[in-house]
């Protein structure tokens, strides 16, 4: 399993997820091949998402007193908003600033209740995929719920010179172990029509959210890799400073990216016997440029064959298949109780459908059965087709704007 060395998944979610993944083939084995695979429930659980933190220990682990010294249990939960004075003539001449900080030691700090009560009347829902800059496999996906950053900027009253607004989580006091991130000023306060805001999130799947998913509240940004969504939030930070100085762009990230339309392939088995259904399947997630449809091409492979370029000629020749996606589920069965689907942004306030599938920057199971392959050993490759007609992974294969290279699964038929 491929994985960032900086930011080492949680061992146990991977685990639990192979097995799950393991269960569900073998289920379809047992009630004959043509039954659909469906290998990934719509919505992750929030203990078995994928857990990318950093942090020693990390924040998640933290228990009794260390918690409450952290702010990081509901009652003891506190956000400062403050403008950071940054200046560097003569391209930054002025100041940020606010008309109201929300500190600690003026005791005007944003808690909780009053985040939720906002809520009340400004709260959003909606459905989203996590996924990694750097790990090319889904993290998980989720129904979140919080108030747009838009809407907590405005308790701070005027704000003058801001171009870029910063925000931390909780980081053990240490420095060195800061985890930032950003969004601009227009991105923060508005929201062109059909896309999403950025919000604060402080439910997850119709549940608080739970402290290893960043909990009490995290920030979330609908089109943006897992990155830009931080856990355990304390801290948003106002400045002039044009630059975007995530802590990401550090290793050759590009921190102005966009969640990457890409399928991803789930394991399947090394071996198959002839006559037998190789079935594929794996998820999309919808990005940037939305999703046509995701296609497989199977190739016969001799022993030491070489792996291909993403743009050598027979890959891009194929014959490339349609596979298939699965339908819109019924969503009283998927969505939380109580959650109407009408509310839900993105989704249509008439018929309780998705607007778009997968839904924007979620994803979905697409799977195919591979019929009649005589003996011998083979390579499968699925590639997502953008709503531009562009197949992943063009027009971009530079990695570190987001993994989407073409997947493989290899196996034998014997
Ligand atoms: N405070 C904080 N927030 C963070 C991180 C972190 O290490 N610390 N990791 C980020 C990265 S790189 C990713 S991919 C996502 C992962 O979210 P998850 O653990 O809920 O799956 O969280 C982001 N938010
Ligand atoms: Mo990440």
């Amino acid at each position: 399993m491929p994985s960032d060395k900086a930011l080492p998944i949680n061992r146990r979610s991977f685990v639990r997820q192979t097995a799950i993944a393991a269960g569900a083939v073998a289920m379809v084995k047992s009630v004959g091949a043509e039954a659909l695979a469906r290998t990934h429930p719509f919505l992750t659980p929030a203990d078995d998402f994928n857990d990318v933190s950093r942090g020693r220990p990390k924040p998640h682990t933290l228990q009794g007193q260390a918690l409450v010294d952290a702010r990081l249990t509901p009652d003891t939960w506190r956000l400062e908003i403050t403008a950071d004075g940054f200046v560097e003539p003569p391209s930054v001449k002025r100041p940020a600033s606010l008309e109201r900080s929300l500190t600690l030691d003026q005791g005007s700090a944003l808690d909780l209740p009053s985040l939720i009560e906002l809520g009340r009347t400004r709260s959003v829902k909606y459905i989203k995929a996590m996924q990694c800059l750097n790990i090319p496999t889904p993290l998980g996906q989720g129904l979140w719920e919080g108030v747009p950053l838009r809407d907590v900027l405005r308790l701070c009253g005027r704000m003058d010179n801001v171009r870029r607004i910063y925000y931390r989580g909780f980081h053990n006091n240490d420095p060195r172990q800061v985890f930032q991130s950003s969004v601009s000023y227009t991105q923060a306060m508005e929201t062109p029509p059909g896309e999403l805001p950025v919000f604060l999130a402080y439910r997850l799947n119709g549940e608080a959210l739970t402290l290893e998913r960043g909990g009490p509240v995290r920030m979330i940004v609908p089109w943006a890799h897992g990155f830009k969504s931080i856990k355990w939030l304390r801290n948003i930070y106002v400045t002039n400073d044009h630059r975007t100085n995530d802590t990401y762009a550090d290793n050759n990230n590009d921190p102005e990216s966009r969640l990457k339309t890409a399928a991803y392939v789930d394991d399947g088995p090394k071996r198959i016997r002839v006559g037998e259904t190789a079935l594929l399947s794996g998820r999309v997630i919808s990005g940037l440029s939305g999703v046509r449809r995701v296609e497989y091409w199977v190739r016969k492979v001799g022993k030491d064959s070489e792996m291909l370029e993403y743009d050598a000629p027979e890959l891009l020749l194929g014959p490339w298949v349609p596979c298939d996606l699965e339908a819109q589920p019924d969503w009283s069965e998927v969505l939380p109780e109580g959650v109407n689907p009408r509310r839900l942004l993105g989704f249509d306030s008439k018929s309780g459908l998705s607007l778009s599938w997968p839904p924007r920057y979620g994803m979905a199971s697409y799977s195919a059965r591979i019929k009649g392959l005589k003996a011998g050993r083979y390579e499968v490759r699925a590639r997502a087709v953008d709503l531009n007609g562009h197949a992943q992974p063009e027009p971009r294969p530079y990695q570190k704007s987001g993994k989407n290279a073409l997947q493989v699964w290899r196996f034998e038929v014997v």
